[in-house]
């Protein structure tokens, strides 16, 4: 009796779980809890750079102590004790961690704890992230539309030309007295969104940005990097050629009429996965939305004030200025234009409600360019907060471009109400680091779709918190984001495509997908874990951070896009050059 009540109770207790949308480890399905981990040794797949700081993560053992041996000659370099077991929620893993920060010697090495089997090789080198930053820039260079890739760029995932995009229909949603239904218009080039070939303003100008930032705050070291595009030998740094592919697409988005701007350019409907030059059904822009027009205006703004450091660009300096200007213009007047997608329109959605985050980083950045004060004023009225960026919150990103370039013109007090502002945010990141059992700043509620671009975002606001306050302690919650995008995470992946010795091989980018080659498309970061499973896919997991699957099915856990791609194009060039800052 007693035992069949019990059972009963395990019964509603675990409906109960499934009913609930939140994804806490006390609300799982009991099932799950108890999931068989995979007993390896997980850690970054990539490598480590000499003076960082190096953990493995080592599955529940009883074990004290970990041995670290040369890849070479199999002797033994160093032991260490692991820490005490502890649970990471988002895995349901308890867990102990092998640090071995001091090995600091270039070379490769691997871990051995009794009982387990011994870990994959790991790299020291003062270049580990070279190829891995690179092929992350480069990726862009894949998804470029309106272009053939050629085999001297491309190698083996050269293609013919996809979307000319130079007829362009307007959309019912879009139409003007000046542009009407069925006009059409030209809006070539730009980035394919993702594993879609639509092009969608708002992740674009995310992408843009912390793209731009990236060059902004490394330029020696990106006036030295060649990644093998077609503008490599043209005396201008290949990511701010690459960049412009995509700010011409977008200045194209703009309406001259009003200088509105519109949301996306996109098919009615995803097409299946075929190269782009199959994928040839009738392309539309589609209405004008105010979070468009205020991403617009803000990609814009930075893009005048970099770009206007080349003279071979001072034309598109003003231009990307006066666009910026007019598009701002346009959302005053029209401040709440949520885009709402039509009924014949199926593709990507990023709908907005909220715009007060993208009225605050438009009027930073167009403060930072005209020095007019008024904009200003504007930023400090809207008293929005920084959190970590995403396509539909862009706070931080105001804060971050006035912290690096307003300190001599904002006063003492305005900069330390947003130095400390900045500040709380990332010391809530570190905290969260210091207290997982995977030393990782990822919680439950990180796990959403695309959780690799929140690790990566995550890690690039701790990165500006450290060039800010030039305090190092932020490093090691850095350094523990990238290791769990490159390999310390519970699924053994190295999430970066090509890198790695676990990495996706059939991520949902149609290129991929279709051109019969084995490797997908290299240098792309696959969006990760998350339990909502909105593809409805055969997942080996329910856990947050188990709930991946490297199959073309699962656009919710393994596509890939340009805004997950650029944090961690910022993050890899910041820990390569910060190797060589004075002290
Ligand atoms: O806003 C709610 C929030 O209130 C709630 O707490 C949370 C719980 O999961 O969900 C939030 O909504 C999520 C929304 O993103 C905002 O973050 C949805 O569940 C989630 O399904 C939605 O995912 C977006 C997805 O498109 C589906 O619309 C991703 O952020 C976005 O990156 C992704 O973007 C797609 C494009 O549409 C098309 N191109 C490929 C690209 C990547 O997959
Ligand atoms: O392939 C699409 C992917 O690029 C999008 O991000 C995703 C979410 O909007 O949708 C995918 O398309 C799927 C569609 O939404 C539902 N039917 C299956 C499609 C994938 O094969």
């Amino acid at each position: 009796m007693k035992q069949q009540l019990l059972v009963i109770w395990g019964a509603i207790a675990i409906l109960t779980a499934c009913s609930n949308d939140d994804t806490s480890i006390a609300n799982l399905p009991l099932s799950s809890l108890n999931e068989p981990s995979i007993e390896k040794i997980k850690l970054n797949q990539v490598g480590f750079l000499p003076n960082d700081t190096k953990m493995a993560v080592v599955p529940n053992s009883q074990e004290s102590t970990f041995h670290l041996f040369s890849g070479n000659d199999n002797t033994q370099v160093f032991s260490g004790q692991l820490s005490a077991l502890s649970t990471w929620q988002p895995a349901g893993e308890t867990v102990s961690i092998a640090d071995f920060s001091s090995v600091s010697t270039p070379g490769q090495y691997y871990l051995k704890v009794n009982g387990l089997d011994d870990s994959n090789l790991v790299t020291i080198n003062n270049e580990a992230y070279l190829g891995a930053h690179d092929a992350a820039l480069k990726a862009y260079y894949f998804n470029r539309a309106s272009t053939e890739l050629l085999i001297e760029h491309a190698g083996a995932w050269s293609r013919p030309m996809g979307h000319a995009d130079d007829k362009v229909l307007i959309h019912a949603s879009a139409a003007s007295y000046e542009r009407p239904l069925g006009m059409t218009i030209s809006s070539p080039k730009g980035w394919y969104d993702a594993g879609d070939y639509n092009k969608y303003i708002v992740n674009s100008g995310i992408s843009v940005y912390t793209l731009l930032a990236a060059y902004e705050h490394h330029p020696l070291f990106y006036r030295e990097r060649a990644i093998g595009i077609p503008e490599s030998s043209n005396f201008i740094p290949d990511i701010l050629d690459e960049i412009k592919w995509n700010l011409d697409w977008m200045m194209t988005m703009q309406d001259p009429n009003d200088g509105g701007v519109y949301h996306k350019l996109t098919t009615l409907n995803f097409s299946g996965p075929v190269m782009p030059s199959e994928a040839t059904a009738q392309r539309f822009v589609v209405q004008k939305s105010t979070a468009a027009a205020l991403n617009f205006a803000a990609s814009m703004a930075v893009a005048s004030r970099i770009y206007d450091d080349f003279e071979q660009f001072a034309g598109h300096a003003n231009d990307y200025r006066r666009a910026a200007e007019s598009a701002w213009q346009w959302a005053q007047a029209n401040p709440s234009i949520a885009y709402m997608q039509p009924n014949d329109v199926l593709t990507g959605e990023y709908g907005d409600t909220e715009f007060d985050d993208e009225f605050a980083w438009a009027a930073a950045e167009l403060y930072l360019l005209t020095t007019d004060d008024k904009y200003l004023q504007q930023f400090k009225q809207l008293n929005v907060m920084p959190m970590v960026p995403d396509w539909s919150n862009s706070a931080a990103l105001g804060y971050i471009s006035l912290l690096n370039n307003a300190k001599t013109t904002l006063s003492n007090e305005d900069y330390n109400q947003f130095y400390a502002r900045y500040l709380s945010l990332a010391d809530s990141i570190l905290k969260q680091h210091q207290e997982s059992a995977y030393a990782v700043a990822m919680e439950n509620s990180d796990f959403v779709w695309g959780s690799n671009g929140v690790a990566l975002n995550k890690a690039f606001i701790l990165l500006q918190a450290q060039r800010l306050s030039k305090n190092d302690k932020y490093k090691s919650a850095v350094t523990g984001l990238v290791d769990y995008v490159l390999g310390r995470n519970p699924t053994g992946y190295s999430y970066l495509t090509g890198f790695g010795a676990k990495t996706p091989l059939d991520i949902h980018h149609r290129q991929s997908h279709a051109d019969n080659i084995k490797d997908p498309v290299p240098g792309f970061v696959a969006g990760g874990a998350q339990p909502g499973q909105q593809d409805k896919c055969n997942y080996p997991s329910q856990l947050p951070a188990k709930s991946y699957l490297d199959d073309w099915c699962s656009y919710a856990s393994n596509e890939v896009t340009i805004n997950w791609n650029a944090p961690l194009v910022y993050v890899l060039a910041s820990l390569h050059t910060m190797q060589y800052d004075s002290k």
